[in-house]
């Protein structure tokens, strides 16, 4: 069904790199061609909220901003046949064609046909969305945290009945860009070392690929102690906690390679994941696998654009390596993660700590900073 009525709606816009989080009545066309316009019910907060309000990688405003969420089809643009209204659909970052040159390859999911895209329109270089007159930019395709939002169809994902909501919410984009950053990017082997740097929701869904995958050492990292019982309840067997390794004169402080090390018999781990977005501490995870074959694969992105590597880090025969979505296929591989939801194969309650309606998102930077905080769930 295509629809040709604008809609009103309350959305979470932010206006510049230093303004507050606004929730203003905006509107939303409906969707052109191969578009589909979405009632959204469930969103969540991912760090890349934060990081793409205050500029990453390019200061795109004003926007609507949310990229994780669950919504049901509301309408259809005339091109579309592989959606209608009533479905239970993700709004997605990334496509997959099936057919181009990346989806054809095993070592990426980087679609060249239905790319990421930083730039704040959908496909056709326009928005589908404004405010008192002003286009209003989307947020890396999607811009979930609105009543109403605008995708295009190919970057749109099913979910089956059954699969619940808030878990379909938090699979679309951290817990599964952790989660496939083992299963999927790096194919951890069963009996593998792993360690994994910050154990937020990409952290915790990067020590759940590893313990599905088999590894037998799966070392957490994190200088918020409370994340120690929740990186157990996920299959983390060792945690590090760096503070506690600190000296007071921070004359003889231990590197986090040191002490993945010294967990490791002196050789390190096959794996680490960087899940912070620190840049300082891609090279420590580097540093911090085998010589040899270690493997570093840099999850978590920052405000930072440059990293410093040390030169005999990565020429002693390791690799550092670098991910979206965990390498995850959208359309083939999500599905699947979807029905472990399901099954209970994957567990994702141990996640939620914190929920809000739409109009309280503005305080969610602050509920972030909170130590007990993993995922907030905003009702939409
Ligand atoms: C992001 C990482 C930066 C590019 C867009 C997708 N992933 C998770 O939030
Ligand atoms: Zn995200």
């Amino acid at each position: 069904m295509s629809s040709s009525q604008v809609i009103t709606c309350k959305g979470v816009v932010c206006w510049g790199a230093e303004e507050e989080w606004k929730v203003e009545e905006i509107q939303v066309d409906p969707p052109k061609g191969s578009e589909v316009r979405m009632k959204m019910l469930f969103a969540s907060v991912c760090h890349t909220d934060v990081i793409c309000s205050r500029g990453f990688p390019f200061p795109v405003y004003p926007r609507v901003l949310g990229h994780e969420g669950v919504g049901i089809v509301e309408s259809v643009g005339e091109e579309v046949k592989e959606w209608k209204k009533g479905d239970v659909v993700i709004p997605l970052f990334l496509g997959e064609c099936g057919e181009c040159e990346n989806c054809n390859s095993e070592k990426t999911n980087l679609c060249l046909r239905h790319p990421l895209s930083f730039s704040g329109v959908l496909p056709d270089g326009t928005s589908r969305m404004s405010i008192r007159g002003q286009t209003l930019y989307h947020l890396l395709s999607c811009s979930t945290w609105s009543e109403y939002t605008v995708c295009d169809a190919n970057y749109v994902v099913k979910v089956d009945p059954g699969v619940a909501l808030p878990h379909a919410s938090f699979l679309s984009c951290g817990f599964s860009t952790g989660f496939g950053a083992a299963w999927m990017d790096s194919k951890v082997e069963s009996g593998s070392s792993v360690a994994v740097i910050g154990l937020g929701a990409v952290g915790l869904g990067a020590i759940e690929g590893a313990r599905v995958q088999g590894a037998s050492t799966i070392i957490g990292v994190d200088k918020n102690r409370m994340k120690k019982d929740k990186g157990e309840a996920f299959g983390m067997t060792h945690f590090i906690n760096p503070d506690d390794h600190e000296s007071s004169d921070n004359a003889d402080s231990k590197s986090i390679s040191q002490m993945v090390k010294d967990l490791t018999g002196g050789v390190g781990v096959d794996y680490c994941f960087e899940c912070t977005g620190v840049t300082d501490l891609i090279d420590q995870a580097l540093e911090a696998t085998k010589m040899g074959k270690g493997k570093a694969v840099v999850v978590g992105e920052g405000l930072n654009p440059f990293v410093r590597i040390t030169f005999l880090n990565l020429i002693m025969g390791r690799t550092l390596k670098g991910t979206i979505f965990g390498g995850l296929k959208s359309k083939t591989h999500l599905p699947l993660l979807l029905h472990t939801s399901k099954t209970k194969e994957i567990r994702l309650d141990e996640l939620l700590t914190h929920e809000m309606k739409l109009e309280d998102v503005p305080k969610a930077p602050e509920i972030l900073k909170q130590s007990n905080c993993v995922k907030i769930l905003i009702k939409i």
